[in-house]
């Protein structure tokens, strides 16, 4: 897929994402007139990842914010928002990832979007943006182990205070809380196409990789392999969210046709410095 073919896209997710909200908004609140509907609707961003860089716009507008991201490499690549705090720059956290361990204090984790598939998969996330400077990285390694972002994976953006009223959050039908080190559904995952609202209740942050297993493929082979990505992946992943702190939500939407489904968080522990999938975040579903 061309750059231009997935930035002609737009319009049209647009579209599908106003009739969405509208109708919603018509059964949840008789009150809503066309014109406040219309203007309640989150704002909508793409991200282009390829082999090592992201293009997305310098500046976008707070509020409720649909980021939608289109992999255009050979490799898989995700967005992670991170919020720089303490008037730092993407300068800064440049410097302060040279060093292995915990991000300093300034370097806040706000979500993104998870992988699709490389050669124009694409995957969003809904999730509130506040004002102020953020980093835009991809913190997924290469088979070498060198993480895209010190191959040139990390993007400042801007969120200006925007004077719009902000879109409500969309309604989900299922819950997913990510504790430590746990993901729970609020009901169990069915066919079909789903909006999840996603909520970490636990102390540090979490992240939530969704993929479908290929036949025969357990949900521990995803991690195994995306440690050492060396021959098929074990999984297709179709999204979810990155790092979220503790008490944030973000909601994705996803289509789920019968099959196993694996829930992997990567995020290094705040203890012992392990992946979270080693202390238990790594969980098989099968849907029907
Ligand atoms: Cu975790």
């Amino acid at each position: 897929m061309s750059l231009f073919d997935s930035r002609s896209l737009l319009p049209l997710v647009a579209l599908v994402a106003a009739c969405t909200t509208k109708d919603v908004s018509k059964s949840a609140n008789a009150s809503d007139s066309t014109h406040t509907v219309a203007a309640a609707v989150p704002h909508q961003m793409t991200v282009i990842a390829t082999d090592y860089k992201f293009e997305a716009p310098d500046e976008v507008p707070s509020g409720m914010m649909t980021v939608h991201l289109v992999d255009n490499g050979s490799e898989m690549h995700h967005v992670a928002f991170v919020k720089l705090n303490e008037g730092k720059t993407v300068a800064d956290i440049e410097q302060a990832m040279k060093t292995q361990g915990p991000m300093p204090k300034w370097a806040v984790d706000h979500g993104g979007v998870n992988p699709s598939h490389p050669g124009g998969g694409m995957t969003s996330t809904t999730q509130t943006l506040d004002p102020g400077n953020y980093a835009l990285i991809c913190f997924i390694p290469s088979a070498d182990g060198t993480p895209h972002f010190a191959k040139g994976m990390v993007r400042p953006l801007t969120v200006t205070a925007s004077t719009d009223a902000s879109a409500p959050a969309p309604t989900a039908d299922i819950v997913m809380t990510l504790n430590d080190y746990s993901f729970t559904t609020s009901k169990p995952i069915t066919a079909g196409k789903h909006t999840i609202r996603i909520e970490n209740a636990g102390t540090q942050s979490h992240e939530l990789l969704l993929a479908r297993l290929a036949p025969g493929k357990k949900a521990q082979d995803v991690p195994v392999w995306a440690e050492k990505p060396v021959g098929p992946p074990p999984a297709e992943p179709i999204g979810g969210v990155p790092a979220i702190p503790n008490g944030t939500t973000a909601f994705i939407t996803a289509n789920f046709t019968p099959g196993d489904y694996a829930f992997v968080c990567f995020l290094p522990d705040a203890k012992d410095g392990k992946p979270h999938f080693t202390h238990g975040m790594v969980q098989q579903i099968h849907v029907e």
